[in-house]
């Protein structure tokens, strides 16, 4: 089964609502494989379907996946069809994913509602066993205004302290800076001296590929995710 296959390459699957970054990060450590990637300019949904950028970094093979973004929590239909986009290509990919990263904008403030949901969606892919190679990135640091930086480094560090946590575990967070790219490789760095090839698959990998019979991700933990407003009767899919 291609889950047992040992790969050299380091896999990564970036999650995040839209626009919050992820293309460009690939547009910014991926080289010239990165240079035609689609980048939002506007507040509409950009990237459509799941691709796999690779490329190499200090001698090490990178394949990085790119997937839509998360809607919010009432987009019940859009978000299940992202998630079986995400379950399809997971299912193609010939190696387990080495870690998966989360894309959260610094400038969004408050880490509640549309982030809190697409971050609970994210933990759900991952599972708790895929803690350690879990990551969140917070995205638009160059945005911010000189003045306005210290709040912004607070709320980084409350962050840290507590909504970015996974079973009372915080998750490692770098922050990126548009200015910096140094940043952006320490990602990779931090992914590339983790084991790859036969360690725990992430909670979807394993769901999509030890079941060839699923038909719907809305079975698996992260559809329940998606679908829990709705089996609580607080939104109906349309
Ligand atoms: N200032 C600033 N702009 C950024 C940063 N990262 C991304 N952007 C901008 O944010 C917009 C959205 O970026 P994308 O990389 O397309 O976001 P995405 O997460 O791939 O979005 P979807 O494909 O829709 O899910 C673009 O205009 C980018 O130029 C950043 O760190 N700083
Ligand atoms: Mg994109």
């Amino acid at each position: 089964m291609a889950a047992n296959i040992a790969s050299p390459e380091v896999t990564l699957l970036l999650i995040g609502p839209t626009g919050s970054g992820k293309s460009s990060f690939i547009q910014k450590v991926a080289g010239p494989v990165g240079r035609d990637i689609n980048i939002g300019s506007g507040p509409n949904p950009c990237t459509f379907r799941c691709k796999v950028y690779k490329f190499t970094y200090n001698e090490t093979r990178f394949a990085i996946i790119d997937t839509p973004g998360l809607e919010d929590v009432a987009a019940t239909a859009a978000n299940l069809k992202i998630l079986q986009e995400i379950a399809n290509q997971l299912k193609a990919h010939d190696a387990n994913v080495t870690g998966a990263i989360y894309f959260h904008r610094i400038t969004d403030k408050r880490f509640t509602g549309t982030s809190r949901f697409n971050f609970d969606i994210f933990k759900a892919i991952c599972g708790e066993a895929f803690f350690p190679r879990m990551v969140c990135v917070t995205t638009m640091w160059n945005n911010i205004k000189p003045r306005r930086m210290p709040d912004f480094e607070s709320l980084s560090k409350e962050l840290r302290q507590g909504p970015m946590d996974f079973a009372g575990k915080s998750v490692k967070i770098f922050d990126l800076n548009g200015s910096d790219p140094d940043v952006y490789f320490e990602v990779l760095s931090y992914f590339a001296q983790f084991p790859r090839g036969n360690h725990r698959p992430l909670q979807l990998e394993k769901e999509v590929r030890g079941n060839p019979r699923l038909k719907s991700v809305k079975k698996t933990m992260a559809g329940r995710e998606v679908m829990k407003n709705v089996n609580a009767g607080f939104c109906v899919i349309l």
